[in-house]
């Protein structure tokens, strides 16, 4: 993928000249990054909670494919049954010919595709979880459904495949051993990672919800299991910053720990208030300053300047939005986002070093604060 870089005027002509010779540390003030955002069909959701149904109509591709671009979102992230519904029910050859129509759809909005994520959690099947459900026909078909996404990714133009593991994991702590579950979560992965030689597989550590105890709950656990597979370097991960919050860590942190890494692969940037049910709120909406430092390391470390890795925001709208206002928690998402990365990048970044050099810290967190609150 092309490398999305944009020299800054502020560059000197010399360095200008012979970009590969710049030092890491220099890329901060140097260029700038041209972030990429994406965003998936199930972010307009219908407002159904477990005590309500529905607020909104449902609405499908064809309508929100255009809101999307109109929004300013360049991307499309999908679950294997958003590009094709009642997916069990259809031949391979009918899958891939919806795949390919979709991706038609998506080539004229000028839209593309960022990842494709096998949707394990719905189906009668998968009610104990899937690569670790005790039951042996639970498990084959979620492996199947799983290397179908892949054929439908690679229909759409991506090699990138998310695995949100909702269900692996347990209800109560005796009905599964996790030794066994590792086994089989790596055995399922090392047959999707042969299926196609190309594919990465980013996963997406959440602690809880739907299960009381999930087997990858965080990024560190999602990156020491990708050593259990067959092609460690192809298992990487997509942070979320409310599975973060609601696992008791900073999410600036962990998108560092996996930049540390080079396995931060997508992102899922929203908003989560304490340890509550799984909230999904516009990015910002309840930590400003966290947001400012999920932006700032992401500008710092030129996330997606190689890779052409996405902002992807997961957020919902408010049960109480209606349909018109049904894409506004994305668009304030990303606003936000582009608000705080102006922010980053008039952080008098020298001051603050010299604060910490005089470990002053007092003094920076107030000069932060006033940053933040400066117009
Ligand atoms: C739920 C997850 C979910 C995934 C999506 C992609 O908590 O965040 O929205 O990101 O299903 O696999
Ligand atoms: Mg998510």
């Amino acid at each position: 993928m092309s490398c999305i870089i944009e020299w800054d005027e502020t560059l000197s002509l010399t360095k200008r000249r012979d970009p590969s010779s710049l030092a890491f540390s220099f890329t901060q003030t140097c260029m700038k990054i041209k972030f990429r955002f994406s965003i998936g069909p199930w972010n307009i959701s219908e407002g159904r909670d477990p005590y309500g149904p529905e607020t909104r109509p449902v609405r499908d591709l064809a309508w929100k494919l255009p809101l999307f671009k109109k929004g300013g979102f360049d991307a499309v992230m999908f679950h294997d049954d958003d590009v094709v519904p009642e997916i069990d029910s259809k031949s391979a050859a009918r899958v891939l010919e919806e795949a390919a129509q979709v991706r038609r759809q998506l080539e004229d909005e000028g839209l593309f595709a960022e990842m494709v994520a096998p949707r394990l959690w719905f189906s009668e099947r998968t009610i104990d979880g899937g690569f670790t459900s005790n039951r042996a026909q639970d498990r084959e078909y979620a492996i199947e459904r799983s290397l179908r996404t892949i054929d439908i990714a690679n229909t759409l133009g991506t090699k990138l495949i998310v695995l949100w593991l909702a269900r692996e994991g347990t209800y109560l702590r005796e009905s599964k051993s996790c030794v066994r579950s590792m086994e089989l979560l790596a055995q399922a992965v090392n047959k999707m990672l042969d299926h196609d030689p190309e594919i990465r597989i980013a996963i997406e550590p959440k602690p809880n919800e739907p299960v009381d105890v999930a087997y990858l709950p965080t990024l560190g656990h999602a990156l020491a299991f990708a050593h259990l597979t067959r092609d460690p370097a192809r298992v990487g991960a997509v942070v979320e910053s409310a599975h973060c919050v609601l696992a008791g860590l900073d999410p600036a942190d962990e998108l560092e720990f996996a930049l540390a890494q080079k396995k931060l692969w997508s992102v899922h940037l929203n908003d989560q208030n304490g340890l509550k049910f799984d909230q999904d709120k516009p990015f910002g909406s309840v930590s400003l300053r966290s947001a400012f430092n999920q932006v700032r390391v992401l500008d710092q470390h030129a996330y997606g300047a190689k890779d052409g890795a996405c902002i992807a925001f997961d957020a919902h709208s408010f049960r109480t939005s209606s349909i018109n206002h049904a894409l506004d928690h994305a668009t304030n998402s990303r606003k936000t986002f582009l608000r705080l990365l102006e922010k980053v990048r008039s952080f008098d970044e020298a001051g603050a070093a010299a604060l910490i050099a005089d470990r002053d810290y007092q003094a920076l967190d107030q000069m932060v604060l006033n940053h933040l609150l400066a117009s």
